[in-house]
């Protein structure tokens, strides 16, 4: 009795042991090439994208492109060469993914896109995950736009815009610009690549505050982090932002919130970067045969100076 109930559980953890190492042998391997660790917004991704791969059945390969194509490029290659099952990334920039797209192609990895969009062919990938810059664009260009509604002079706008050539960067240029547009006293008259980090947005700012003898009315940076280093310099050079200088941007993080609370930053147009766990539902539908959809947009909102104390509370980035 007692010797063979000794078998039943041996037989038992045999068996677990067994189950346990098929089920390791049957997660998903997902390859991801992020950009990097350039702001606020792209660490919120990150841990969204490892926290939600480890509750789910997917095993995470996981590379960091320090902001450069050719790490990302040399990353894809490196998951082909593993045989991963889906291969996902951030592309750095817009451009120039033709040739590995079809690499992963021809060796039968599908690639979904996540965060930012690609030029290439969409056959190259099977789907899109990410935000609607364009609109958020619109959206910051709709905020000023009301700032000065009444304003019978020129209004000077200076822009930061982020990494030169990302889809990121690219749209909300052009949706800023399409809302100024009906309005001929908003003039941009500066505008400079802050690569989407707080010490360049900071230096790009410091150096149009030193060359600029026009009145800047309004600061529009496409993300916060050098909306962020831009207050700095502003500060710096005995200018109040928020006030001198009316200053919106892009993301919605945290830093975003406690500039706006300080009363230096006006406003921030949201940015989701909690994308994990749809993409990671996204790979396993992929995985299991099931279609997914070719561009699937994120949801978000804005806030203002004067709401951001009754929302800090409960951003979760
Ligand atoms: O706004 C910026 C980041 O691609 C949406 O990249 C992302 C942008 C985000 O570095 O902060």
């Amino acid at each position: 009795m007692k010797f063979s109930r000794r078998l039943a559980i041996i037989a038992a953890l045999l068996i677990a042991a067994g189950c346990s190492r098929e089920s390791k042998d049957e997660r998903i391997v997902l390859g991801f090439s992020q950009i990097g660790a350039e702001s606020e917004w792209r660490t919120a991704n990150t841990e969204s994208i490892k926290a939600a791969a480890a509750t789910s059945n997917i095993d995470l390969r996981f590379a960091d492109a320090q902001q450069k194509q050719e790490n990302q490029i040399k990353a894809l290659r490196s998951f082909i060469a593993q045989k991963v099952d889906v291969i996902a990334f951030s592309p750095v920039v817009a451009t120039g993914w033709d040739t590995v797209l079809m690499e992963a192609r021809d060796a039968g990895i599908p690639v979904i896109l996540t965060d930012r969009a690609v030029t290439s062919d969409p056959s190259l990938y099977v789907g899109f995950l990410g935000s609607d810059f364009v609109e958020e664009g619109r959206k910051a260009g709709r905020w000023v736009a009301e700032q000065f509604a009444t304003v019978a002079q020129d209004v000077n706008i200076v822009e930061l815009q982020g990494t030169v050539g990302s889809a990121p960067a690219n749209d909300r240029k052009k949706g800023f610009e399409e809302i100024i547009a009906a309005n001929p006293r908003l003039k941009i008259i500066r505008s400079q690549t802050g690569d989407f980090t707080r010490t360049k947005g900071k230096e790009a700012m410091e150096a149009i505050l030193k060359s600029e003898s026009r009145k800047i009315h309004a600061l529009y940076a496409h993300n916060d982090d050098m909306a962020i280093g831009a207050i700095q310099a502003i500060e710096e050079a005995g200018l109040k932002p928020g006030q001198d200088i009316l200053i919106v941007s892009i993301d919605a993080v945290k830093g975003a919130f406690q500039a706006m609370i300080a009363g230096k930053l006006n406003a921030t147009i949201e940015c989701n970067p909690l994308l994990g766990p749809q993409l990671m539902t996204s790979v396993t539908e992929v995985v299991s045969g099931r279609p997914i959809a070719k561009r699937m947009v994120v949801e978000e909102t804005m806030f203002t100076m004067e709401t951001a104390k009754q929302h800090i509370q409960s951003r979760k980035y």
